[in-house]
């Protein structure tokens, strides 16, 4: 189900440049028609909006904006296990992501100068959650949770109503559980563009958040510099490093947890172990039988899965690092020593109980990570996605006297007198 290749011969060689082009470069054609639905929105404003809605998703969904009752009726009436697994999963990201607060500081010099640097939350936040089966309570979490730990005084969502018109009742539960304020059955590049403008009744937004569609990523990308985005999430990876400890069993398992979420997701093997291998290969075609989403995991096992096996464990941990994945698990005899070493991945899951689904629902951590390799330079989504930042300066007249030449000397080095002019008057005076 998946090929096995071997370290450092040509098929590695041809697997990594696969793997490289795995950038989230625009469509030239989808571009084309985000722009259209853009530029219509941004003149247009909600009928404009409707108007789309009724073109692509057939017709207009029960309500525009959910009404305040449906969104708590739908926590009341909604599975109480249900609710409580979710109540469980927040408090722990809640956790992990409060000791991610930042503080403003201020320096408060002898000679009477003040130096800031404010901190606070956005004002308000988009957030994008995606219809049909990709439509996660899990996400809302993982994006509202930080925000109001920022401090984001309002949190906006727009997604698709169901295929009936009707809300999906377990993202209204996912958003009154998390203080989601105002919720509109809007989704496509439509809604990035009514959040990015604004329109009569969706108010516009500092920043955008979520995952969506082509549609809905070539948006935002297009808006960015509008409002703020999150990266442009690209499918979902996870690179498994094993040696002969490994348990086979929970190795195979780990991988078909990202392959099912798409066909191009990435799930990749890399062991120390041939005999490791085998027996994973064995446990895929074994479990692989049981599980719903059977095609998809063996159409992305197939075409973007690879078994590479290393001669070292440090040449796998150099691999590791070169293919930069979203998920990270070590199952290898000591995960904890390579901790250090493993620079490239948007979260690490340690030692063979720390399972990939773990860090998706529960473990603390933020599931809205970099893929697509730019674990590099990108960074998981977190409490200072939604924080702004500004520097002050107080200053007294003996502080600025005692500046001004140097300030003056730069500025007509760079032929800005206006600027040497601004600290040359407050003491023509004297
Ligand atoms: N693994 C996904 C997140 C997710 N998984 C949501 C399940 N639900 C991010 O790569
Ligand atoms: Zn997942």
């Amino acid at each position: 189900m998946m090929k096995k290749i071997y370290a450092n011969g040509t098929d590695e060689k041809a697997f990594l440049e696969q793997l490289a082009k795995r950038t989230g470069e625009t469509d030239k054609r989808v571009s084309q028609i985000v722009t259209e639905i853009i530029e219509t929105v941004r003149a247009g404003g909600d009928q404009a909006v409707q108007k789309y809605t009724k073109q692509f998703d057939g017709e207009l969904p029960q309500y525009y904006e959910v009404p305040q009752e449906v969104i708590e009726d739908a926590l009341n009436e909604a599975d109480e296990d249900f609710v409580n697994a979710l109540l469980d999963a927040m408090e722990n990201i809640a956790d992990f992501h409060n000791r991610q607060r930042e503080n403003s500081f201020v320096n408060a010099l002898p000679n009477g100068v003040l130096l800031g640097q404010r901190i606070r939350g956005l004002k308000r936040v988009g957030l994008y959650v995606p219809g049909g089966t990709a439509a996660y309570p899990s996400s809302v979490l993982m994006n509202a949770i930080p925000a109001k730990i920022a401090g984001v005084e309002e949190i906006i969502m727009v997604t698709p109503p169901r295929k009936d018109g009707t809300p999906n009742p377990d993202i209204l539960v996912a958003a009154a559980i998390c203080g989601v304020d105002r919720v509109f059955l809007s989704g496509g590049a439509q809604a990035i563009a009514a959040l990015a403008y604004g329109t009569e009744q969706i108010p516009r937004v500092d920043k955008i958040v979520g995952p969506g569609n082509i549609y809905v990523a070539t948006a935002k990308k297009l808006l960015y510099g509008v409002v703020d985005i999150d990266m442009v999430a690209g499918p979902s990876e996870i690179l498994v490093l094993a040696d002969d400890t490994a348990d086979p069993a929970f190795v195979a398992a780990d991988l078909m947890s990202q392959a099912e979420h798409d066909k191009l997701a990435s799930s990749i093997l890399v062991t120390t172990s041939e005999k490791l291998a085998d027996a994973v290969l064995v446990e895929l075609e074994k479990q692989v039988q049981s599980l719903s989403r059977k095609e998809i995991i063996e159409a992305s096992l197939r075409d973007q899965g690879a078994i590479l096996i290393c001669d070292c464990v440090d040449c796998a941990v150099e691999l590791a690092n070169a293919i930069a994945p979203e998920h990270l698990e070590v199952h290898l005899q000591n995960p904890m020593e390579y901790l250090g070493r493993l620079d490239n991945a948007g979260s690490v899951f340690l030692g063979q109980y720390a399972s990939e689904p773990l860090g998706d629902y529960f473990a603390g951590p933020n599931h809205v990570l970099p893929t697509s390799g730019t674990a590099r330079f990108f960074s998981p989504l977190s409490v200072s996605s939604f924080l702004k930042r500004s520097g002050y300066v107080y200053y007294t007249k003996e502080a600025l006297a005692d500046a001004k030449d140097d300030i003056v000397l730069i500025a007509e080095r760079e032929g800005l007198t206006a600027h040497a002019n601004a600290i040359k008057v407050r003491f023509a005076k004297d």
